[in-house]
């Protein structure tokens, strides 16, 4: 077997009481992840205490969810051992001065396939899934063997997280791997990838004041496009997170590389309540620009056409030009 999916079976093996994580803003992958990772233990570990723990739901309806705790900050300490999926590193999970989770006293292992490493001592699995989810399946699949059996609710997990980050199969990351895996589930039940679709493009009405914003500031340079939100905008506009949020993933997803001449750019957001932090998220279209360089130089990372970078600043200027000060070093 794999060498660090063994150790990962020792640790889990060697452990009375675990905590499973994901990254800050799940996104489906995330939440798919955690739960598949959680009904595994639960089901081939059944001496496990085992507890999942968030900071907000998922949006979207997925088995297995209302087990999740939710919690106003992660500070739990009877665990010894935390767990984490799609994510590379302690500070993607816990927040600084508000988490209280002390991380050099319990070992922390992670579930990742973002092409960022960081070596911070801990067990990392990563073999470049096209998700975190599959990971999570090929991971324990090669672990438990025949003994691994889905049932429709690991099933419908496996197809949400795969279906979410490959983009319906879209995009470089998906593998023959992730076909077999997406396989072995529509098997067993095939999810309805149209309403699921229909269901997560949905929107809130309150999107649109903040597209309007971002319209407004769209810049063109040669072939990169990207927008800002200057943080007095939410003041002045009353925008509400969720509406800032998911204005941020439209402008991301389905704008600024689809302007014709334009084949990558960026999006800036204000944190909604960190006065001095800013998002900011890359997209490239394949064979164009590479940037996950360019999110690493700014302490982030990700995958080679789409990554992003927290970045702590004092002004909307100073961020702006440090993220243009980054592309022109990588460009
Ligand atoms: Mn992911």
């Amino acid at each position: 077997m794999d060498n660090k999916r063994n150790d990962l079976n020792n640790l889990i093996q060697s452990s009375q009481s675990i905590l499973l994580l994901t990254h800050r803003g799940p996104d489906v992958d995330a939440f798919c992840s955690m739960i598949l990772l959680y009904k595994i233990l639960k089901s081939y570990y059944p001496e496990k205490n085992v507890q999942m723990q968030a900071k907000q739901q998922a949006s979207l309806n997925l088995p297995g969810m209302q087990e999740i705790k939710i919690v106003e900050k992660i500070s739990d300490q009877r665990f010894d051992l935390v767990l984490v999926t799609d994510a590379l590193d302690y500070r993607m999970c816990l927040e600084e001065g508000e988490d209280d989770l002390d991380y050099t006293n319990i070992p922390f292992a992670f579930i990742d396939h973002h092409d960022t490493r960081i070596d911070n001592g801990a067990l990392v699995i990563n073999n470049n899934a096209s998700s975190a989810t599959e990971e999570v399946y090929s991971t324990f699949k090669e672990i438990l063997g025949e003994k691994l059996v889905l049932d429709t609710d690991l099933a419908k997990l496996i197809q949400y997280g795969i279906v979410a980050d490959t983009g319906r199969f879209l995009f470089e990351n998906t593998t023959p791997n992730t076909m077999r895996v997406f396989a072995d589930a529509k098997a067993v039940f095939p999810v309805d990838l149209e309403e699921y679709e229909y269901k997560t493009k949905k929107f809130p009405i309150d999107i649109t004041p903040a597209i309007s914003e971002y319209l407004k500031s769209l810049t063109v340079e040669g072939d990169m496009a990207y927008v800002q939100i200057k943080r007095e905008a939410i003041g002045r506009l009353g925008l509400t997170k969720q509406g800032l949020n998911e204005a941020q993933t439209f402008m991301r997803d389905s704008f600024v590389r689809y302007i014709q001449g334009v084949h990558w750019g960026f999006v800036i957001k204000p944190d909604y309540e960190d006065a001095d932090s800013w998002f900011v998220s890359f997209r490239s279209t394949k064979g164009y620009q590479e940037v996950n360089k360019i999110a690493e130089e700014l302490g982030g990372g990700g995958h080679q056409y789409a990554a992003g970078a927290l970045m702590k600043g004092s002004s909307d200027e100073e961020i702006l030009n440090r993220v243009l000060e980054a592309i022109k070093n990588n460009t």
